[in-house]
C-alpha cells in the first residue's frame, strides 16, 4: 500500500489542453512545498494562512518559462478532501507547463500520486465509505445523464446508508449477546430470545432489499443490449445463431420469417451482452407483408439498443432503406455487417464493414471482438463494479445470517449465535469499507485516474 503521510502532486484537470490547469497537492507538507516556489501578489505568506483560502499570485518554474500566474486554493488544515493539509494551483492550462509545475513540485519534496490516491486518502481518513469512492469513479467516467444521476445517487449514500444502520443495529445486538456470554454464571439476559430472532430477521429483511437494488440496477446498466437490424432475408437470425454457436433463431429463405424478436445472453470476454434479432425492416414497395406490429416491436428493441449491428446482404445491391440507413446518424453506437460473403462480395460501404458468413462461419470471432470493444467501456461503470464486489460479501453475510437465526430458533447457544454475527458484521464491513484489505482498496482505487 502506498504511505499516506508524505506530500503527494499530480495534474488534476483533463488531459490536453485547456483555459485552465490544475495541480493538486496534498499531504502534511504542502504549504512548504507550494511556499518555495510561490509569490502571492498581497505578498501574504502562505505559511501563515489558517483557514481555507484563495491566493493569487505566481509560481516561478524556472528556465525559460520563469513565473507563471497562479492562484493557490489551500486548505491549511485537516478540513479538505483528505483531512491532510490540501491544495489546488490553478494556473494556465498547457500540459507542459502543467507538468513542469508537478516535477518542481517533486523537486521540491512532493512525490507524484498514484491513480485514485487523493479518493484514497479521503476514504482512509473517514471522508468516504467505499461505495461512494467508486461513485466518485463514477462521476468522473459518466459519459451521460444516467450514468452521472446513477453515480449522484451513489455518492449520496443512497447504497451504503441501509447498510450502516443495519450494522449499527447488529453490533448492539452482538454486543448484547457478549455481555450475556460474560455473566452466563449470574443468568442475567441482556437481549431476550423473541427480541433476537426478530432482529435477525429484520436485518436478512435488509440484506434482502440492498441485493435487489443492486440486482435491479446492474440489471438495466450493466448488459449491453445489441440489436441486429436488416431489410428482410439478410441473415440476421443466422447470424445471432452463429454468434451464440446455437440455433436460437428460426432461419428460412422466406422473407419475414422473425415476426416476434429473439434475445440470448452470450459472454464477450469479461462482460455480458444481450444480442437481440429483430423482424426484418421492410422498406417501401417490399414484399414480405410482415405485420406493423412486428415493425413496431423492431423500432422499440432499436431505441433500447446499446449498439446496433446493421446487417447487410453482400449477394445484392443496397435497396433504398439500406442505403438511407447509411446516410444517416443511427443516434447509437453502429456496427456495419456485411452478411454471406460466401455467396456475394457486392461492396456496400466505403467506411468500416466487418465481412461475415454464418455459413462459413468467417468474420465471426472479429464481429465477437468488435462487439466486445464497443460495450466493454459501457458495462464498467462504477454501479455496476461496486455490485460485483458486494455481492459476494452480501451474499455470506446472508448465509451467516441464517446460519445465525438456526442457533438462535433452536436454543444451539448464544456462543454460536455471536459467532455467525461477526462473520455478517465482517462482511457488511468489507461492503461500505469499515473492514478492508490492502487488495480491496488496490482493486477499487487502481481503476481511477492520477490526479484524483
Ligand atoms: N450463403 C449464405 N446464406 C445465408 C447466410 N446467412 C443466412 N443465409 C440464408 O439467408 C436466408 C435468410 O436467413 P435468415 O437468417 O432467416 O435471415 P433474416 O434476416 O433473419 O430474415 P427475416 O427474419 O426473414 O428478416 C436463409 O435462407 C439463410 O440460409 C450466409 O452466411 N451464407
Ligand atoms: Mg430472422
Amino acid at each position: 500500500m502506498h504511505p499516506i503521510d508524505d506530500t503527494i502532486a499530480a495534474v488534476a484537470s483533463a488531459p490536453g489542453g485547456g483555459l485552465r490547469g490544475i495541480v493538486r497537492v496534498s499531504g502534511p507538507r504542502t504549504v512548504a512545498v507550494i511556499a518555495k516556489r510561490f509569490q502571492a501578489s498581497s505578498g501574504l505568506e502562505l505559511a501563515g494562512v489558517r483557514a481555507a483560502q484563495r491566493v493569487e499570485g505566481s509560481f516561478s518554474i524556472g528556465g525559460s518559462l520563469r513565473d507563471v500566474p497562479c492562484d493557490v486554493y489551500l486548505w491549511p488544515t485537516e478540513r479538505s478532501y483528505t483531512r491532510q493539509p490540501t491544495a489546488e494551483l490553478h494556473t494556465i492550462g498547457s500540459p507542459f507547463v502543467l507538468e513542469a509545475i508537478v516535477q518542481t513540485l517533486c523537486a521540491d519534496g512532493a512525490r507524484l500520486a498514484q491513480p485514485g490516491e487523493f479518493t484514497m486518502r479521503a476514504f482512509l481518513a473517514g471522508r468516504l465509505d467505499l461505495t461512494q469512492a467508486e461513485a466518485v469513479l463514477g462521476v468522473i467516467d459518466a459519459t451521460s445523464q444516467h450514468d452521472l444521476d446513477v453515480a449522484l445517487s451513489q455518492l449520496a449514500g443512497g447504497l451504503a446508508a441501509p447498510l450502516h444502520e443495519l450494522r449499527e443495529r447488529l453490533l448492539n445486538m452482538l454486543a448484547h449477546l457478549e455481555a450475556g456470554l460474560d455473566f452466563v454464571e449470574e443468568d442475567i439476559e441482556f437481549i431476550g430470545h423473541d427480541e433476537l430472532i426478530h432482529g435477525i430477521d429484520e436485518a436478512a429483511t435488509a440484506i434482502d432489499s440492498v441485493q435487489q437494488q443492486l440486482q435491479s440496477r446492474t440489471e438495466v446498466d450493466a448488459v449491453a443490449c445489441v440489436v441486429l437490424v436488416g431489410s428482410p432475408n439478410v441473415g440476421k437470425s443466422s447470424l445471432l445463431n452463429a454468434l451464440v454457436g446455437a440455433a436460437a433463431a428460426i432461419v428460412s429463405e422466406v422473407s419475414g420469417t422473425t415476426r416476434d424478436y429473439v434475445a440470448r445472453r452470450i459472454a464477450l470476454g469479461d462482460c455480458d451482452v444481450v444480442l437481440i434479432d429483430t423482424a426484418g425492416v421492410e422498406h417501401a414497395g417490399g414484399r414480405a407483408g410482415i405485420p406493423t406490429a412486428a415493425q413496431a416491436i423492431t423500432r422499440g428493441k432499436r431505441e433500447q439498443a446499446t449498439l446496433l449491428l446493421l446487417c447487410l446482404d453482400a449477394t445484392r445491391p443496397l435497396n433504398d432503406w439500406e442505403a438511407g440507413e447509411l446516410r444517416c446518424d443511427p443516434g447509437t453506437p453502429r456496427l456495419i455487417v456485411s452478411t454471406k460473403t460466401d455467396a456475394g462480395s457486392h461492396a456496400h460501404f466505403n467506411g468500416d464493414v466487418i465481412r461475415t458468413s454464418s455459413l462459413s462461419g468467417q468474420g465471426i470471432p472479429e464481429l465477437r471482438q468488435a462487439i466486445y470493444e464497443c460495450v466493454a467501456d459501457d458495462s464498467r461503470n462504477a454501479v455496476a463494479s461496486t455490485a460485483l464486489r458486494c455481492h459476494e460479501s452480501l451474499r455470506l453475510a446472508r448465509t451467516s445470517l441464517d446460519q445465525a437465526r438456526l442457533a438462535a430458533s433452536d436454543s444451539l447457544g448464544e456462543e454460536l449465535v455471536a459467532a455467525e454475527l461477526r462473520v455478517v458484521l465482517e462482511e457488511l464491513g468489507n461492503v461500505v469499507g469499515a473492514v478492508y484489505t490492502d487488495d480491496i482498496l488496490d482493486r477499487i482505487f487502481s481503476r481511477f485516474c492520477i490526479g484524483k
